[in-house]
């Protein structure tokens, strides 16, 4: 017995942040969460597998019209001439009382009731799913006391859509505990919520399948849902199934080892290059953030324009059509001794240079001077608000003068304008 287990598909939510990819065409991706559905259905069907389970947040929201149902009528449709159930759980973004508009969904669907837990077989197969869908946006009660005993003589699948005891990223609505899960004694938990995937093993295997398509560069990396293969008394065979249709990547690159902004492009390069060795045909929407000890440091933060253009040209030689660059994040550090790393530190006199550094060492530890940098910065960010927000949780430095952190400031600035003056002759 095999069926596919997805959940969190958010469909028709924009994907956030595309605004910031130039050479991404937005307009197709708009349909991102659609084709990815739509990928997972046809999978569904070549498969054959014998049911579909879907555990809360199908939809984003309520509809701005009757689009979003039409189209998961119409893939539910191509199920049901294949011959295969759907079973459909509510979460927090498509609760009950969220969702003003409804549709009439193909027979082969069926919904688990916000009002109980329900209980629906395939007689078969021996299935027994449990399920109960949100009411509520939201919920803070632990919906699985509700969930009855499992049913003797068949496979017993929960559904249900929970925080577990609590995930950064998601509202903690339905908690529950792992051991609550495995005390229930049923055979799989079909989890939905959390965006990332995650397997745990134990009398129940419990599964989040992660959501089917990233949908901003929060959520990085392969998404999709997860193939469950049941048989005899086995514990149940996972396997993952990548369906997105486009992913958001964040890549770090070590540049430690680069002497110029040239071998930056040049390593940078090789880690898009392995990046694209896996699932070539996906775009990637990519995040690049540079990182090690490196004299460049300095220069790094300098030629930022030069720097993001050889970054584009590697990408411009290796897959233009299907990497696009956000930004270019830097988060080196200075070599721990400047003044010997670099070559021209004798032209100017490391003396003076020395001198310097003690005096910038006193500045950054001088309370009235950083009062009034502070200062400074903060009549900077009044007239200049965009800086305040808008690009304040990308850079670093500026969130260092937004939060008035000057002594981390300082030890981010000072090594590039030792370099910088080092430098000239
Ligand atoms: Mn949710």
């Amino acid at each position: 017995m095999r069926f596919i287990h997805t959940a969190d598909i958010h469909l028709d939510s924009p994907l956030r942040g595309l605004s910031a990819y130039p050479d991404a065409p937005a307009e197709p991706l708009r349909g991102a969460t659609r084709e990815a559905l739509r990928q997972l259905v046809t999978l569904a069907i070549e498969e054959r597998v014998d049911f579909m389970v879907i555990a809360g947040d199908l939809y984003d929201g309520d509809w701005p019209d009757f689009n979003t149902g039409l189209f998961f009528c119409a893939e539910m449709g191509r199920l049901q001439r294949a011959g295969i159930p759907a079973f459909v759980l509510f979460g927090n973004h498509d609760a009950e009382s969220h969702m003003t508009r409804a549709l009439r969904l193909p027979d082969n669907v069926r919904r688990f009731s916000a009002n109980g837990c329900e209980v629906h077989r395939l007689e078969h197969l021996k299935v027994a799913l449990h399920g109960r869908s949100f009411k509520k946006r939201d919920t803070p009660e632990n919906l699985l006391t509700s969930y009855g005993e499992p049913l003797r003589g068949y496979v017993n699948i929960g559904v249900l859509h929970t925080a577990l005891e609590g995930h950064a990223d998601h509202a903690s609505y339905a908690p529950c505990t792992l051991e609550q899960l495995h005390a229930k004694g049923y055979d799989y938990w079909a989890l939905g919520h959390v965006h990332e995937h995650r397997v745990w093993t134990g009398r129940s295997t419990i599964c989040f399948p992660g959501n089917l398509q990233g949908r901003s560069i929060r959520e990085t990396g392969r998404r999709g849902a997860v193939m469950v293969t049941i048989e005899d008394d086995a514990p149940p065979q996972l396997e993952r199934l990548y369906l997105d249709v486009l992913r958001w990547e964040h890549v770090a690159v070590d540049v430690s080892a680069c002497d110029s902004l040239d071998a930056v492009g040049r390593t940078t390069g090789r880690a898009l290059a392995r990046l694209l060795e896996e699932d070539a045909q996906v775009p990637r929407a990519l995040r690049l953030t540079l990182q090690g000890e490196t004299g460049l440091h300095g220069e790094l933060f300098q030629r930022g324009g030069e720097l993001r253009a050889h970054v584009l040209a590697e990408i411009a030689a290796l897959a233009p059509e299907r990497l696009w660059l956000e930004k270019v994040r830097l988060a080196t550090r200075p070599l721990d001794s400047v003044l010997g790393s670099t070559p021209a530190s004798a032209a100017l006199g490391a003396d003076a240079l020395a001198d310097l550094q003690a005096l910038l060492a006193e500045a950054r530890q001088d309370e009235t001077l950083l009062q009034e940098l502070r200062a400074d910065f903060a009549q900077m960010l009044a007239k200049a608000p965009e800086l305040a927000t808008a690009v304040g949780e990308e850079q670093p430095l500026l969130r260092q003068v937004r939060e008035g952190d000057l002594a981390a400031l300082f030890d981010q600035v000072l090594p590039g304008l030792l370099a910088r003056l080092a430098a000239c002759d």
